[in-house]
């Protein structure tokens, strides 16, 4: 394959025949392998010479050791040294409480002859030190309290141990694996090492903490310490070895979550035989399933998981990053644990995490739940809460790469409606610029973006452009001389501006460490700036890990220089984010900080949910890639990021129709919800596919567009409270230990459960529906489950297995229409699944679904709904919220009635009077299920319904 594309490649260029777009496409084939990833383009932990060196260390060799008599209470935490008995180097330990249940660690050097980089950006705020004091202390160990956690620092061997309820659920360095490199001179051979320098004072005294019978070890430079080569790329690495290591072990925990992003499962492996997991940010071609490499976005946080407790941890790192896991139990059957059990020689599970960085400080937060719903709400008290999306950006988007100008752009568009399938955002890719000069239009294609922008929005719908981070090197285009003249570009390791490879060609890269550049990259969203841009454009970033076609590993060099002297090494998975981040900055101050900003981004770092949504990349038309995409999604879920989805379709290769369908179907149930191609993918607007395809299409993007009022009070709640959107099952059911491998099924919020059809030629999928005690109704045909079971449910290729669990009550607009902002007016209908009790509650938010009134003004609406006692009443849930809506109830659905009310009566409770009147309803005996019409309350009411 790599042959035939470089001498095709080779011969294009000769006769000229190619258009560019493919031409350069063929380009990135050549340089980075051939139809699946090519492994050998990215480093193994070996060949990574810091992750290597940790990875030699033996548990139980840890040369640290807390010094006792430098134990400090100060406003900021508990204080102390820490000393590397073998080099005699001292670090700086701080312990504090932080926020409510969370503990922050930071450990960095004493007098370092480099400051270190701190990813502080990722937090929203620096965190509130809370209460903390010390309730013991003797010659080894010092324990600090903290409500009902308790932290143990121990000297020698140097841990930590964090108990919650007295009861131990982290450990820190407990295996010993803790390694700090501290920043060195380079020895010359003739030179003492650097340990050795610091042993002695000018005065040839010995220093404190010394112990006196130990003399400092040498410490022996160590290859690729201070330069390192891969492939044919050099990192001069001018600053020597700086990495930072830790071990973190989790007691009585079988499973841990997250660190995404990783084309892997959802319930984290070992990598004992394999290598460690990677967090890298990573533009990889043609990522394969189920392997730990390195992917687009890196958020450090694992959250560990058992029938007892949550509890999760933020390695707030933005360099390089290997994380090993290993566990007692890994391989052992469920029969072998049983036995172990029985034969009562069963160890208690436990699971144990080594995290290496190649550089920046130890600087670590312990959520310590204990409820799934705590970590979630103490992680996002820390990164802040995801940002709000308009309503649009939770609705069905279509995008390609590309549609080709104007014509096709209002085909599209019209073709939906020819078709009756609704959609909200179409999406121009890079084939719409200026010969890949961002924030441009192509004049011949695109000559009239404004009236096209109009045309397309005046049927209430929006677009979407795509805006890379790669400058094209050319005087003539305007960013390119701003950012050269004002010195905006990342730095070679020359001085030079660094330049690198990408679609243009020869681009730069503006470098977003700098906050001048992140402000000077928001004014150009400015309408008058942007030419041809309007109100209702949003923006895609892509490329941003940062993609350097030439560059290594398909990145940037690590000792690329950024503002303040950083190196790239050291912001590497934070530096993505910034691009996101100062656009959503531009798209408020277009807005004049009243709309609220879509922003996709393809790079990620922890923090990165405040500012939009993440897609998985480039995937492909493959059965294992919709399956993956459930693992994938839940795993972002988990550490903040809950805005977010995976190309519907595939983005390489063909789908079949079977594939498309169940696609589509999946993502209707997923938060982002984007069909994108390839360019060179064969069209694949529904239309162009069989009936029986595009009916099935249709029907699951309707059943999207129904549920909104749903996904948008979810989105509320996540904006409010940090909790996901989709779920793994055990955030809804944390003791059921059955649910804590599974990936192919998940809540969304806590009413509704997704089993999509992941499998070629199903005709049916089992569902496990947790929850002993519990009743599930199939939303489909009411039919009742128990819970704590599994059902075998036959599908056909319209079936898509959803649930809705007994007890809660599902806010739909069944009235379907173009785009979503036409639905405002639009009455609701309210299905209320009852428990074994005859109960259920739920929860609508209303606003004007685009701008920060809401937040600004109480321009909202946040109702309450329960069923108790045959009666449903509806309150406001939060007092401060006002919002005039033209909306009413015209449906109400109760399932799972044991039997037929004589009358339904409705009256005004409170705030306002309506007549108490009868209600037509009809009732269903064969799924005890009980219609209610036409109630005609406004949803803004409190009001409430009597069953007799
Ligand atoms: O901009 C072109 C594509 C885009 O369609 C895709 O979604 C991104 O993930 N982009 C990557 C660059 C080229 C990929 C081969």
């Amino acid at each position: 394959m790599w042959l035939i594309c470089c001498s095709a490649l080779l011969w294009s260029l000769r006769m000229g025949t190619m258009p560019r777009p493919k031409l350069l496409l063929l380009l990135v084939l050549c340089v980075l392998g051939t139809d699946a990833v090519d492994r050998s383009n990215f480093k193994t932990c070996d060949q990574s010479s810091f992750c290597k060196r940790h990875r030699n260390l033996q548990p139980g060799m840890s040369p640290y050791r807390a010094l006792m008599d430098t134990v400090q209470m100060t406003p900021e935490g508990l204080s102390m040294k820490v000393l590397n008995t073998r080099n005699k180097v001292e670090l700086q330990l701080l312990l504090a409480a932080v926020n409510v249940n969370t503990a922050r660690l930071t450990i960095d050097e004493v007098n370092p002859i480099r400051e270190r980089f701190r990813p502080t950006d990722a937090l929203s705020k620096e965190p509130t030190i809370a209460e903390a004091s010390i309730l013991a202390q003797d010659d080894n160990s010092v324990t600090l309290g903290f409500l009902q956690n308790k932290a143990v620092v121990t000297s020698d061997p140097f841990r930590i141990d964090f108990l919650v309820d007295d009861e131990l659920a982290i450990s820190v360095n407990s295996r010993g694996l803790m390694k700090f490199e501290q920043y060195r001179k380079r020895k010359n051979n003739d030179e003492p090492a650097e340990g050795q320098e610091n042993e002695e004072n000018q005065d040839g005294e010995k220093q404190e903490g010394e112990g006196e019978e130990e003399k400092p070890v040498e410490e022996e430079d160590e290859p690729g310490m201070w330069e390192e080569t891969f492939k044919s790329h050099h990192d001069s690495k001018p600053h020597g070895p700086s990495s930072v290591g830790l071990d973190f072990s989790f007691p009585g925990v079988e499973h841990v979550y997250g660190i995404p992003e990783h084309a892997d499962s959802f319930a984290l492996k070992t990598t004992t035989s394999g290598e460690p997991y990677r967090l890298y940010n990573l533009d990889v071609f043609e990522y394969e399933l189920h392997n730990p490499m390195a992917l687009y976005g890196s958020i450090p946080v694992m959250i560990a998981h058992n029938a007892q407790r949550t509890v999760g941890l933020f390695w707030m790192n933005a360099a390089e990053t290997w994380i090993d896991i290993s566990s007692n139990t890994a391989g052992k059957t469920v029969f072998g644990k049983m036995l172990d059990y029985v034969k009562g020689g069963s160890e208690m599970p436990q699971t144990d995490t080594h995290w290496i960085s190649e550089s920046g400080v130890i600087d670590v937060f312990f959520m310590l739940g204990p409820r799934p719903a705590e970590v979630f709400s103490q992680y996002t008290d820390l990164t802040g809460k995801p940002a709000m999306p308009p309503l649009f950006a939770i609705a069905y988007h279509q995008s390609r790469w590309n549609y080709n100008d104007e014509e096709d752009v209002k085909n599209v568009d019209a073709g939906f409606d020819d078709n009756d399938i609704p959609y909200d955002v179409l999406w121009l890719d890079i084939e719409h610029t200026d010969g890949k000069r961002y924030m441009t239009w192509d004049k011949h294609k695109f000559p009239h973006p404004i009236d096209m922008q109009d045309r397309v929005a005046a049927k209430g719908r929006k677009m979407v452009v795509i805006v890379d981070p790669h400058i094209k090197r050319d005087d003539n285009y305007h960013i390119h001389k701003d950012a050269k003249d004002h010195g905006y570009y990342v730095k070679s390791k020359d001085g030079g501006d660094f330049e690198g490879w990408c679609w243009p060609g020869s681009s730069s890269y503006l470098d977003f460490i700098n906050p001048t550049v992140r402000s000077w990259w928001a004014s150009r969203f400015e309408l008058g700036t942007f030419e041809g841009s309007t109100k209702n454009l949003f923006i895609w970033n892509d490329m941003n890990e940062p993609s350097v076609f030439n560059g290594p590993e398909v990145t940037m060099h690590k000792d690329a220089v950024h503002y303040g002297g950083w190196e790239h090494r050291d912001v590497h998975n934070i530096f993505g984010m910034y691009l996101p981040k100062s656009t959503y900055l531009g798209l408020m101050q277009r807005s004049n900080n009243k709309e609220r900003p879509f922003v996709l981004s393809r790079a990620f770092f922890a923090g990165y949910h405040r500012y939009g949504a993440v897609w998985t990349g480039d995937n492909t038309a493959e059965w294992g890639h919709l399956q993956i995409s459930i693992p994938m999604l839940l795993s972002l879920s988990v550490t903040g990021q809950s805005f977010v989805g995976a190309d519907v379709g595939g983005f390489f290769k063909n789908p079949d129709p079977e594939l498309l369908l169940r696609w589509y179907q999946a993502a209707a149930y997923q938060p982002f919800f984007r069909a994108h191609a390839h360019l060179d993918t064969r069209r694949r607007e529904p239309w162009l596919f069989d009936k029986e395809t595009m009916n099935g299409i249709r029907e699951a993007i309707r059943a999207r567009y129904a549920l909104l009022p749903y996904w948008y009070t979810l989105f509320y709640q996540a904006a409010t409270h940090g909790m996901p959107i989709m779920r793994p099952l055990w955030v809804e059911f944390p003791e059921d230990t059955s649910t804590f491998a599974t990936e192919d099924e998940y809540m969304i919020g806590n009413a509704l459960l997704a089993h999509p059809v992941t499998d070629a030629g199903a005709s049916g999928v089992q569902v496990h529906l947790p929850g002993e005690g519990q009743v599930w109704y199939d939303v489909d045909t009411y039919k009742k489950y128990n819970g704590g079971s599994t059902e075998y449910i036959p599908v056909t290729l319209t079936k898509i297995p959803v649930f809705q669990r007994g007890g809660t009550i599902v806010p739909r607009k069944e009235r379907i229409r173009r785009a979503s902002s036409l639905t405002n007016r639009d009455p609701y209908t309210f299905t209320i699944a009852l428990d074994k009790q005859g109960t259920a509650t739920g929860e609508l938010f209303v606003d004007d679904g685009h701008s920060f009134k809401y937040r600004d003004n109480n321009r909202f609406l946040h109702k309450n709904y329960l069923f108790e006692n045959n009666k449903l009443i509806s309150r406001t849930m939060d007092m401060n919220g006002e919002f005039d809506t033209k909306s009413w109830v015209e449906r109400i659905i109760i399932i799972g009635l044991p039997k037929a009310p004589t009358t339904v009566t409705i009256d005004g409770i409170r705030d306002i009077m309506i007549d108490k009147k009868n209600l037509e309803f009809r009732y269903t005996p064969d799924t005890q299920t009980l219609v209610i019409r036409k109630p005609a309350v406004n949803v803004a009411q409190n009001w409430s319904i009597t069953l007799q």
